[in-house]
């Protein structure tokens, strides 16, 4: 299962800058994550959450451990990506792997930084970016349907299914329908998805403005927001220069002045960090306790068995029930001790399927 997701757009939109600011995080982050290493592209960072510190408050607990998600600076994407322009092959090939995608869009002006097409136009930079990505999936859907059809023809009927699916895919690319998304399955989904296609990844927009309009928002990230009212598609507005400045700057007292001069806070990172994580499709689970709180992240609609599996494979082998409370009602009543006294903590079995923001003791034989 996959926690990945991919930083795309043209050259020169500030991807490398936005990813720099989330290895500054991690870097901070560091302590608690002593077998965490990250490859140049890759970096692994922790999903900020509210809950956490109020849960580790009520139970007193030492330590907070945050789930985590990778994040990946795939190199940017040319006009003819597709058709293997500026090593587009390759960076295609980055994007396939990943879960779901950031698509940083410039909304700047710097006349030192060039602009591929020498002009910023959020709305011409996203469809040249679409329309390479949907011009590689044509291509890819093709090849699968011929694949499968030469099987077909020696009597693996057994293939059918899968192939009258990529006709269907096929069919939404070419008229450029990504919106389709809701005509298929998980099950269905999760096929097109192993099979590389990207324009059914789940996406998020991300605008990249200058410090001066972050807060007010300028003509640039307004074309950007219309767009992804239309299409359904979630929009964060990021500094990705001022984000890389300030997580360069380890001195706290240093950086929030400096924010304070600026005007600005840094929950740009954060938002960026959470949509991402949203567009996985998972739910966050917890274990607290006096030791540590932590938050584990889930496949949405997983049994209790396997979010033990999360913690330890012999949590999962051995497993007999799960006590489970959710975190709202823990913070209501104050804590464990205090949910127990009241007999507010539910045992669930196998069955049971874990819900986002459940907190959860497990019981297992070993
Ligand atoms: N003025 C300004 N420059 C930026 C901003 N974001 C990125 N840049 C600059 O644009 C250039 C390209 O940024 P980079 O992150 O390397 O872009 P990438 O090619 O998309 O990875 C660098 O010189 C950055 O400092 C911004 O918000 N404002
Ligand atoms: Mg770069």
């Amino acid at each position: 299962m996959g926690f990945k997701c991919g930083i795309i757009g043209l050259p020169n939109v500030g991807k490398s800058s936005l990813f720099n600011a989330l290895v500054g995080l991690q870097k901070a982050a560091s302590e608690n994550y002593p077998f965490c290493t990250i490859e140049p592209n890759v970096g692994k960072v922790p999903i900020p959450d509210d809950r956490l510190i109020q849960l580790s408050k009520v139970n007193n607990s030492k330590s907070i451990i945050n789930a985590q998600m990778e994040f990946v600076d795939i190199a940017g994407l040319v006009k003819g990506a597709s058709k293997g322009e500026g090593l587009g092959n390759k960076f295609l090939s980055n994007i396939r792997e990943v879960d779901a995608i950031a698509h940083v869009v410039r909304c700047f002006e710097d006349e030192n930084v060039t602009h591929v097409h020498n002009a910023i136009d959020p709305e011409y930079d996203i469809e040249i970016i679409e329309s390479e990505l949907l011009l590689s999936d044509i291509e890819r859907a093709e090849n699968i349907i011929e694949k499968l059809n030469k099987l077909i023809k020696i009597g693996k009927n057994e293939n059918k299914e899968e192939r009258d699916l990529f006709l269907k895919v096929l069919d939404n690319l070419q008229s450029a329908d990504t919106n389709a998304l809701s005509n298929y399955s998980p099950e269905e989904l999760q096929i097109i998805n192993k099979n590389g296609i990207l324009s059914f990844k789940p996406l998020m927009y991300v605008a990249n403005l200058d410090e001066k309009s972050i807060k007010s928002g300028n003509i640039y990230n307004q074309k950007i927001k219309n767009l992804s009212k239309i299409k359904k598609i979630p929009l964060v507005n990021i500094s990705a220069k001022i984000e890389e400045e300030l997580s360069s700057i380890k001195d706290i007292k240093e950086k929030k002045e400096l924010m304070k001069s600026m005007d600005i806070d840094q929950s740009g990172l954060d938002q960026f960090i959470s949509s991402g994580f949203k567009l996985l499709n998972l739910v966050t689970f917890f274990t607290s306790g006096e030791k540590e709180t932590k938050a584990w992240t889930l496949k949405k609609e997983s049994y209790a068995p396997d979010a033990a599996g999360k913690i330890h494979t012999d949590f999962k082998k051995g497993f007999i029930a799960a006590d489970v409370i959710s975190c709202e009602k823990l913070l209501k009543l104050g804590g464990e001790k205090e949910a127990k006294l009241s007999g507010n903590i539910r045992t669930e079995g196998k069955e049971y399927i874990v819900q986002d923001g459940d907190v959860i003791l497990f019981k297992f034989n070993v």
